[in-house]
């Protein structure tokens, strides 16, 4: 139903797998709906899948921004990973984009709780002012999460040219849109919401590996709630 996986793809996978940050069963989502799968992120909690992820995110990133991408991602100057579990990534993603591809940018993160002294505020990093920002964060579903951080950056006078997202879980929502869709509609079109891997891709994978059950289910919740386009 898909091209070919990616190295990058099958290795996040397959380690997201090793530390059962990814699971295959049955999971109650923040939707309320029963989902044969479950990406927990911050279990990739070690030195050498942190490495992985940020790798993907860098390569997707990069590859994002090429002339020669199909409908490439505008510049940015800062990445920004929304608190708690975007705080890591984006750190070391602009880290590596610098290191691994020559790309400079800074990165911002968010604080649950605004400080009401020192510097004060709720932003932490560099300041977004002005700025053209891409958010980095690492599951979207309806995609809740995903505009508050907008919501965020607007009102610190950012300006939101993407966003990228470790699993893109391809779903509609409760009006039968598809999440992407909405969001790529609102930033500016198509191309600015990335993803390293997809729904599409987890069941690439497990035809692959030939696990047929999990396959079957996937498919299942596909039919009702994926996005098809
Ligand atoms: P939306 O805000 O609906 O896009 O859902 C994203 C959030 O759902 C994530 O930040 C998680 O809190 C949670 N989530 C996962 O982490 N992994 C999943 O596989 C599915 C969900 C989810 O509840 O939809």
């Amino acid at each position: 139903m898909t091209s070919e996986l990616q190295p990058y793809q099958v290795e996040l996978i397959d380690q997201a797998m090793s530390c059962d940050a990814l699971r295959f069963g049955s999971f109650t989502l923040k939707s309320g709906r029963i989902s044969p799968y479950f990406f927990n992120a911050g279990l990739l909690s070690t030195g050498s899948l942190l490495s992985t992820l940020c790798n993907a995110y860098s390569t997707v990133i990069a590859s994002a921004l090429s002339p020669a991408s199909s409908s490439p991602l505008p510049a940015f100057d800062i990445l920004f990973g929304p608190a708690y579990k975007g705080i890591p990534l984006a750190a070391c993603t602009a880290m590596l984009l610098h290191s691994q591809h020559g790309i400079p940018v800074g990165f911002a993160y968010d604080r649950k709780e605004p400080k009401d002294h020192g510097e004060g505020g709720s932003m932490v990093g560099a300041p977004v002012r002005g700025k053209r920002v891409l958010v980095l964060d690492d599951v979207m579903t309806a995609g809740t999460a995903m505009r508050g951080a907008i919501d965020m950056i607007r009102r610190e006078g950012g300006e939101v040219v993407g966003v990228i997202i470790c699993l893109d879980r391809e779903e509609i929502g409760k009006e039968g849109v598809s999440t992407v869709q909405e969001l790529e509609k609102e930033l500016g079109g198509k191309g600015r919401v990335r993803a390293i891997v997809r729904m599409r891709d987890l069941m690439k994978w497990l035809e692959n590996e030939g696990r047929s059950e999990d396959l079957k289910g996937m498919q299942q919740y596909w039919e009702q709630y994926g996005a098809k386009s």
